[in-house]
């Protein structure tokens, strides 16, 4: 579990990064103040990198968008021939770069290696994309007319990202956003600056090797101000960002007031239905994953569990019993089940939260506890809690971004159900039952208002085939697979008259 960061700076090329001039390949000018990525597993400073400033993102996106006259005109089998060439140095890298994200964000080594498997997947499912970005063909209501659609690139997407999901959710947009023919300009997280250095220079160099030119691929670093210069930028067609609900409404605001594009994936509140039906064992694991994989840090983490009062105390005594066995510590060590959390101000709102679900009358079921000792020295390991709330709970209705269970009582699964919508947020959701009734019921328009609805799985760990995304305060913008790439692109009707008339549509006559 020891880490060797010169091996792993060496292997994803990022020895130069400390040396204040970046010398490493394409768009990014960086030349504003420092900032630092301490690593949360052990308080040590990994590198720092400087901030992109006003004056360096003017750079970046004028390289934009003279890129973007180039790419545009690529084949789209041509774009997604250089995905497949980035797929395959992902996997060249992929433990590299797995090494890297549970250092710098503190998931553990597993869940690092899972997170760049779905970058790898999202290429892959990219590169068949680039031979189907399929439009329809619709009969004209006039004699020899024809109508189709077509879809072209936006131009520069703008993408925001978290540092939860530091790797994953910029391949989940690049790589669909490049199929389509747009130019990427990536503000990731401050939090994890190293791992997107990793990916800007992976990516830039395959652009480099095909001899395309600088700028189809771009990173800014820095905090929200940074993220601001994109979010008011007129030339940025569509800024997709992911993190948290208050983030989302100002990047929703600002686009929106300038009428450009969004596609918003932020704060879940997800819960899983435990029916009295359900095979306990599946449903019992499920929710510990939900719950405490990524020390509670994914966006679709479960934060409620909503049991049938005739199980309740058993799935209860089950968990407290499964929590005991939980190992927390460093997350490169393959023995530990959970890192630590992100930063301090993290554990800070972890604290928080239990303080406030006490006040309100939650009842303790496992405590929380900032672990202290031996392994423990950055201050970020905080202990997996369960608390039983009542789903009206302030603190209940809010995302807090830690491994804290809240468990509610249901008797009717309608009661379950109301239960479950009834918080502002719409990600993901699940019921764990054998009964076809339940699960379709819940599945139905009465059921789940959420854009993730599982059965018999939990809430996290969605794979990048399904669009990704939900409902409500969750922003309504869909990632990832399925149609999700129609976000990327804009829609052009065609009408197109091979006749020696001109028919007007609607039957208007209009003679001279
Ligand atoms: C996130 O937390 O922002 O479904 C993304 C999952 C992962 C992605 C989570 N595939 O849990």
């Amino acid at each position: 579990s020891a880490i060797n960061i010169k091996e792993i700076f060496e292997a994803l090329e990022l020895n130069e990064v400390n040396k204040g001039t970046w010398t490493g390949v394409d768009a990014i000018d960086l030349k504003g103040e420092w900032l630092i990525s301490h690593s949360p597993v052990d308080g040590q400073e990994i590198g720092k990198v400087q901030m992109t400033s006003r004056e360096s993102y003017e750079k970046v996106i004028t390289k934009a968008e003279k890129a973007f006259k180039t790419w545009r005109k690529v084949p789209a089998p041509q774009r997604g021939e250089v995905i497949r060439q980035i797929g395959n140095e992902l996997r060249k890298k992929k433990e590299a770069l797995g090494r890297l994200v549970s250092y710098e964000m503190g998931k553990s080594y597993q869940e690092g290696l899972g997170e760049v498997q779905e970058m790898i997947d999202i290429c892959d499912f990219a590169v068949g994309l680039s031979r189907q970005l399929y439009g329809l063909t619709m009969h004209s209501e006039r004699p020899a007319h024809r109508m189709y659609e077509q879809w072209h690139p936006l131009g520069l997407v703008g993408i925001i990202s978290a540092f939860n999901f530091p790797v994953a959710v910029w391949a989940w947009n690049t790589m669909i956003a490049w199929t389509c023919g747009n130019v990427c300009v990536w503000k990731p997280s401050e939090k994890t600056p190293l791992t997107s250095l990793a990916c800007q220079q992976l990516a830039a160099n395959i652009f480099k090797t095909n001899g395309y030119p600088e700028g189809i691929c771009s990173l800014l670093t820095g905090d929200a101000i940074v993220g601001s210069y994109l979010t008011q930028d007129p030339r940025i067609a569509l800024v997709s960002a992911t993190g948290s609900i208050g983030m989302g409404k100002a990047v929703g605001e600002a686009v929106g007031g300038r009428l450009g594009k969004v596609l918003l994936e932020l704060g879940g509140n997800n819960a899983m239905i435990i029916s009295d039906q359900a095979d306990l064992e599946i449903a019992i694991r499920g929710a510990l994953f939900g719950a405490v994989g990524t020390a509670g840090q994914r966006c679709t983490s479960t934060r409620r569990l909503i049991i049938r009062e005739n199980i309740y105390e058993e799935v209860k005594e089950r968990l407290a019993t499964a929590y005991q066995k939980l190992t927390i510590g460093n997350p490169l060590d393959e023995k530990n089940h959970i890192g630590p959390l992100i930063d301090q101000s993290a554990v800070n709102q972890y604290l928080r939260a239990i303080e406030r679900v006490k006040a309100e009358g939650g009842h303790e079921v496992v405590p929380g506890e900032v672990l202290q000792g031996a392994g423990y020295e950055s201050g970020c390991y905080v202990k997996p809690c369960i608390y039983e709330v009542e789903n009206h709970f302030q603190i209940v209705q809010h995302e807090t971004f830690a491994p804290i269970l809240y468990l509610i009582k249901y008797t009717e699964l309608d009661e379950a159900i109301s239960l479950q919508n009834a918080v502002p947020q719409g990600l993901s959701s699940a019921i764990m039952t054998l009964n076809m009734r339940e699960m379709e019921t819940f599945l139905s328009v009465q059921g789940s208002d959420c854009g993730i609805a599982n059965v018999n799985i939990g809430t996290s760990g969605a794979e990048i085939g399904g669009a990704f995304g939900g409902e409500k305060e969750t922003g309504g913008g869909r990632e990832s697979g399925s149609d999700a790439w129609k976000a990327y692109m804009r829609r052009q009707t065609n009408t197109i008259n091979y006749s020696s008339e001109l028919p007007l549509a609607q039957g208007i006559k209009f003679d001279i």
